[in-house]
């Protein structure tokens, strides 16, 4: 029957399920744990969805993540041997570099000091160094890490990024593979993580790591920026550098544990800036229509295109 199952833990699932609606009308459209028939479905649209539902779908012909990312998907036992598909969209793309360039521009302009300053009514001019003295460095030269490389590029930072494979971005350094990865900590002053999580990633925001950044910058230690997942960082490792002044301040806003728990020191840190895991919200009117024109191609006889690569986890 090739109907449409929504499951997004945690999400709206009725303003996914109202904007894939309205997206295909006429295609039947369960929103989970509603499901009469697990055989009508030939697509699931998910994020986190419950261990085995998927296996447990006759004929469903390719999973679509509602995320970016797929963590929340590739690790689960028992998946059916489907296309996984995940999201690449402007909407998205657009909001985290939004993101991204205010957390950079946050810590570049000591946004932080102002803040203090203006709590004691005080008027004092900080040293500004410009973009040009800055540079970035951005793990995870994706759909996401290019973007964000572009724009800060523009802004006049020196930027460089690092991936698996060599990234070609105009104005961009590219250094790529575990060999090359201690040089482009060494030459950067603010870094923006926008990796997945695989085995190969997991924890790799930790304390060694930091200590290789670069000391000798214009913003007079490094900085750390992280919306790739929370299971890249390990976060005693950043209180312990924020402490120790390995590292200078820092803006999270993916965690191990989503909500982070109120009990958690990151919390009070004066040094770490925190975000609810909003960085690039998936945002159902713009993504539900994207989602249905490649079923719709694929239907059509066309490869769906995005297609996750599991023997890479992402
Ligand atoms: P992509 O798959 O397009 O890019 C992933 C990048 O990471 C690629 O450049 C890839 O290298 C690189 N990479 C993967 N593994 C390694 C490794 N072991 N060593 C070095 N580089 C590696 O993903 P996106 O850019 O679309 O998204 C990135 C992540 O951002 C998502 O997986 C998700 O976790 C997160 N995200 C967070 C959001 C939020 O709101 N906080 C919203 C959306 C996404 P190569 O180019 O060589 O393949
Ligand atoms: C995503 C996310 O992966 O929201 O898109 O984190």
């Amino acid at each position: 029957m090739n109907g449409i199952l929504v499951v997004a833990s945690g999400w709206d699932q009725e303003a996914w399920a109202a904007a894939v609606r309205a997206a295909v009308p006429g295609r039947p459209v369960f929103v989970w744990p509603g499901l009469p028939d697990k055989a009508a479905v030939g697509y699931a649209f998910v994020w986190r969805p419950p261990e085995g539902l998927l296996a447990a779908l006759p004929n469903l012909r390719a999973i679509f993540s509602l995320g970016a990312g797929v963590d929340h998907l590739v690790f689960q036992k028992d998946l059916p041997d489907v296309p996984i598909v995940r999201i690449v969209s402007a909407d998205l793309t657009n909001r985290m570099t939004e993101w991204v360039t205010l957390q950079v521009l946050m810590h570049h302009r000591q946004q932080r000091a102002y803040d203090a300053q203006k709590a004691e009514h005080r008027w004092h001019e900080l040293p500004q160094p410009a973009a040009s003295e800055v540079r970035i460095g951005i793990m995870g030269m994706g759909v996401l890490g290019k973007d964000a490389a572009e724009v800060l590029a523009r802004i006049g930072f020196r930027v460089a990024g690092w991936s698996r494979r060599p990234a070609v971005v105009a104005g961009v350094q590219s250094f790529h593979g575990p060999e090359q990865l201690d040089a482009f900590l060494a030459r950067t002053d603010i870094l923006v993580s926008l990796l997945p999580l695989t085995p190969e990633t997991r924890g790799i925001l930790s304390l060694p790591l930091f200590g290789k950044l670069a000391r000798d910058g214009a913003l007079g230690g490094p900085v750390l920026i992280n919306a790739g997942r929370g299971g890249l960082q390990v976060d005693a490792d950043i209180l312990a550098a924020l402490g120790s002044g390995v590292l200078k301040a820092a803006s999270l806003d993916v965690f191990e544990t989503e909500p982070l728990p109120p009990t958690s020191p990151l919390w009070r840190h004066p040094l770490l800036t925190i975000t609810p895991h909003c960085a690039a919200w998936s945002a159902p009117e713009a993504l539900a229509p994207l989602m249905v024109a490649a079923i719709l191609a694929h239907e059509a006889g066309k490869p769906l295109q995005n297609v996750v690569d599991r023997e890479a986890s992402y």
